[in-house]
Formats: C-alpha cells, sequence, structure tokens
C-alpha cells in the first residue's frame, strides 16, 4: 500500500514537471527594431501610449519610478544585468496585456556608431522615435508627457538633450562588443564592461530623461536595454552555455548568488538566466551590413562628470573599462 502512494507521488511530481517544462507553448522573438514593419512599430507606440493613459502616476510612470527607486541597488552591481532582464518582461507583459502581438523590440546601437544622431530611430516620421528637444516635438512620440524625475513627481514633456548639440557622439562598434564578449571570461567582468562601455555611452550621449534615472521615460531605454540584455544572452551562450550560471567574477566586490531575489519582483536569480525557459522569448540576429566598415573607428568620448555622478558610479572604475576600450577601438584602427 506504501509502495502504490509512493508510486503515485512519484507520477504526481513527474507530471508536475512536464507541465513546468512545458511552461512555453512558443518562443517569442525580438527583433531589432528596423526589421519591425512601420505597423509593427506603431502598434508597439500605441500600446505605450495606453499605459501612459489616465490619470497620474500611470502604469508607464509606475514602471519608470521602480527603476528611481531602485537605483544604486541595480547599478554598478552584479544583479545589474538580471533586473533589467525581468524589467524588460514587466513591460513587455504590461504591453501584451495591451495588444497580444507586441513583442519588445532591441535597437542595436552599435550599427549607428559612426553617427548615432543620423541613425533613422530619430526620424521624424510617425513610425520612428523623433529627435531632441526640450520637449520632443517629432516623431511617435511628439508632446509625450511623461510624470516622473529624479527629484520626484513633477509633470514634464519626454525630452532628449544630445551630447554635442545637433549630434551625438560616437558608440562602440559591433566588432568592440564582439571582442569584450569575447575576452571577458567572467560574469562580473563582462557586466562591468558592458555597464560602463557600451550602455553607458548611449544614455550619456542621448541625453535628457535617457541621462537621468527615470530613463524609462523614454521608450528608447527599453529598446537600450534590450540591446544589452541580447548581448548578455550572446555571453552566456558563448563556450557551450558554461557561462550561463555564472554570476561571479574576480573583480566582484558585490557579488550575487543564484538564490538572491532581485529588488521589487522577489523573484530569484537564479530564474532569470534563460530567456527561453525563463522567459519564453529569444533574440534575432542583428542585421548585417553596417557591421563592415572601411573607415577608422572613430574616438568613443569618455564618459561625463555629470553622467558618472547622476550614477553614482565609482569614476576610477569607469576611466579603467574605458581605456581597456579605447586600446580595443585603437586596435581596430
Ligand atoms: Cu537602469
Amino acid at each position: 500500500m506504501l509502495r502504490l502512494i509512493v508510486a503515485g507521488l512519484c507520477l504526481l511530481q513527474l507530471i508536475l514537471l512536464a507541465a513546468g517544462q512545458s511552461r512555453c507553448s512558443s518562443v517569442r522573438s525580438r527583433q531589432e527594431i528596423r526589421q519591425l514593419s512601420s505597423q509593427q512599430r506603431i502598434d508597439l507606440y500605441n500600446a505605450v501610449k495606453q499605459l501612459n493613459s489616465g490619470p497620474r502616476p500611470t502604469e508607464w510612470d509606475r514602471l519608470s519610478n521602480t527603476h528611481i527607486r531602485f537605483n544604486h541597488g541595480i547599478h554598478e552591481h552584479p544583479v545589474f544585468l538580471p533586473w533589467h532582464r525581468h524589467f524588460l518582461v514587466d513591460l513587455e507583459r504590461k504591453l501584451r496585456r495591451i495588444n497580444p502581438n507586441i513583442v519588445l523590440p532591441y535597437w542595436d546601437s552599435s550599427l549607428d556608431a559612426d553617427n548615432p544622431a543620423g541613425s533613422v530611430i530619430f526620424s521624424a516620421s510617425n513610425s520612428w522615435l523623433g529627435g531632441q528637444g526640450t520637449c520632443v516635438r517629432d516623431g511617435a512620440f511628439a508632446n509625450f508627457t511623461t510624470y516622473y524625475t529624479d527629484n520626484g513627481p513633477r509633470e514634464h514633456c519626454m525630452y532628449r538633450r544630445f551630447d554635442q548639440g545637433s549630434s551625438i557622439s560616437p558608440f562602440y562598434r559591433p566588432s568592440i562588443n564582439r571582442r569584450i564578449i569575447q575576452e571577458q571570461t567572467t560574469y562580473n567582468g563582462f557586466r562591468e564592461a558592458l555597464e560602463f562601455g557600451p550602455h553607458g555611452v548611449v544614455h550619456n550621449g542621448i541625453g535628457g530623461d535617457m541621462m537621468d534615472m527615470c530613463a524609462p521615460n523614454d521608450l528608447l531605454f527599453y529598446l537600450h536595454h534590450a540591446f544589452m540584455d541580447k548581448l548578455w544572452n550572446d555571453w552566456q551562450r558563448t563556450r557551450d552555455n558554461l557561462r550561463k550560471y555564472d554570476m561571479a567574477g574576480t573583480s566582484n566586490p558585490r557579488a550575487v548568488s543564484l538564490r538572491d531575489r532581485l529588488p521589487t519582483y522577489n523573484i530569484a536569480v537564479s530564474a532569470t538566466l534563460d530567456i527561453r525557459t525563463d522567459y519564453c522569448y529569444d533574440y534575432a540576429p542583428s542585421p548585417q551590413g553596417a557591421a563592415s566598415k572601411t573607415t577608422p573607428h572613430p574616438q568613443v568620448q569618455y564618459m561625463s562628470e555629470e553622467y558618472i555622478a547622476r550614477m553614482g558610479y565609482d569614476k576610477d572604475a569607469v576611466r579603467r573599462i574605458e581605456s581597456y576600450l579605447h586600446r580595443m577601438v585603437d586596435d581596430d584602427n
């Protein structure tokens, strides 16, 4: 009798396990934003606008506020990548409740490295995100109003202020991202190179809301972080997935363990490491072509003191990463 009960329990466990594994009935493909049709992009913008409708703070505002509140816990810290991965999924789920066809795209900013302000993404048409201004007046988010600032609630127009006046300083090209993935063999080494390098220059160069903790006021924040998430996923899958559960690293002062919980979300870090089985999405490869350049890699600016201060970054650590990346840029030329 006892054996029968035990056998029954084992069977039940197997069924539950199987149910757990088939949690993803399909795997969504996140595409580079240029690969979407203009209608798909407009659908995305409309869902964002719906999320930002109704009395303040809207659902859109509240996401931004979550990012502001956890500022120092989620940046310059190993939990940076898992936390932002989950944050993007939080937005994507909200958008899919409005329109189930939506999949969050990513913006591969490295394709626009030489002249970021000339990127199609800043085009004025209603299927792109418009340019800069104390109030962005063109593109899909013309006069888009947001609520939070880093100094508390104050209704304001979403704004961008390019760091070079009418242009944006160059970003790192795809070749640099590839080298970071190759050379950084520990998780925290990779995270730091990414955060202070390709992640930082984009926030710093676009300016405005993007330079503050309230950066999620601008949809660009999510598109940019989806690209960071893609690069992390690329890194995780290098060397036969051996890196997937690696959250450590030699220069890691505040290690994160797989059992640690994400601030705000109360989800274990271990439950964020496989995008296909934990979250049912994957990344489509970036469009090729723009990546092969015959001209020298333009000089990448140092991150401004202002941005370093706002992020609370350790300036020495940032400059150390920047000289490592600048050596790569020199090698490229
Ligand atoms: Cu962030």
